[in-house]
């Protein structure tokens, strides 16, 4: 079947890959080449994909830690990536050697949030990575689907910022997910969304628990960064500027 993730799987994907699949097994939509693209999705993380908002995460967290007396480094900070916001503060906690009553980790938590909204305010199209915007419009142009896999509770409102709400055809975010990346559930939610199967499926991620989250949902994923740090990516990018759908295509397809 099509969760299996070894490469001779992978290699096979071009074919309908189960009973998950609009039109069943064996459809064939999957054959002709022009319609091919409508039944295939790319699932895209929001930190760190589209937008550069770690280093908001991080002025935010480096306040508190501060506060707390905690040391806290643009190092640590990398630990953070793609993790939701109460595990987050957990990691900042464990830096620290520190414990705390629940009641205190969401009072920390929700001033956190606050000053990462403050940080947010100032946030337009201008700071959607190179080369995002002009991605998204080709691949839609060719008949994919597009949806948005975060862990952030902020973002629907990141995206309204960023004017990019309509080029989305899902949202699936923080506030929809029970279990964080490595589980697979935001981007099996996000390719349900778009009524198609997970191996129908990339997903572009910068984290390394967004890969494994991918893969575990039995889609391919394309890292984006470096390729140290993303090894278990299907095909590594240092971000989609000069990238093109048919470039991805060629790789992973
Ligand atoms: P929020 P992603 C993640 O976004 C960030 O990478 C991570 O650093 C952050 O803690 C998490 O969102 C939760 O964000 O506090 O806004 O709910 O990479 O999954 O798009
Ligand atoms: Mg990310």
């Amino acid at each position: 079947g099509c969760r299996e993730n070894n490469r001779k799987e992978q290699l096979q994907w071009k074919k309908p890959c189960g009973s998950l699949v609009p039109g069943g097994v064996g459809s064939t939509v999957y054959v002709t080449r022009g319609e091919k693209n409508m039944h295939k999705g790319l699932l895209f993380d929001l930190d760190g994909v589209i937008v550069d908002t770690a280093r908001y995460h991080y002025l935010a967290w480096k306040e508190l830690a501060q506060e707390l007396g905690i040391p806290f480094t643009r190092e640590d900070n990398e630990r953070l990536k793609g993790v939701s916001r109460n595990r987050s503060f957990e990691i900042i906690l464990e830096i620290g050697n520190r414990q705390m009553e629940e009641a205190q980790k969401e009072y920390y938590c929700t001033r956190k949030n606050g000053i990462y909204l403050e940080y947010l305010q100032t946030l337009s199209e201008k700071d959607i990575l190179p080369g995002v915007q002009e991605f998204l419009e080709a691949a839609r142009a060719k008949g994919y689907r597009t949806a948005l896999g975060s862990a952030s509770k902020n973002a629907v409102f990141i995206l309204e910022k960023l004017k990019l709400s309509e080029s989305f055809d899902a949202v699936i975010d923080g506030n929809k997910v029970s279990k964080a990346k490595p589980d697979p559930e935001v981007f099996l939610n996000g390719a349900v969304a778009l009524g198609l199967a997970g191996c129908d499926c990339i997903v572009f991620e910068d984290a390394a628990a967004g890969i494994k989250a991918a893969h575990a949902g039995g889609m391919r994923a394309v890292g984006i960064g470096k390729p140290e740090i993303l090894s278990e990516a299907d095909y590594v990018i240092r971000g989609f500027e000069k990238i093109t759908i048919e470039e991805i295509e060629q790789e992973i397809m």
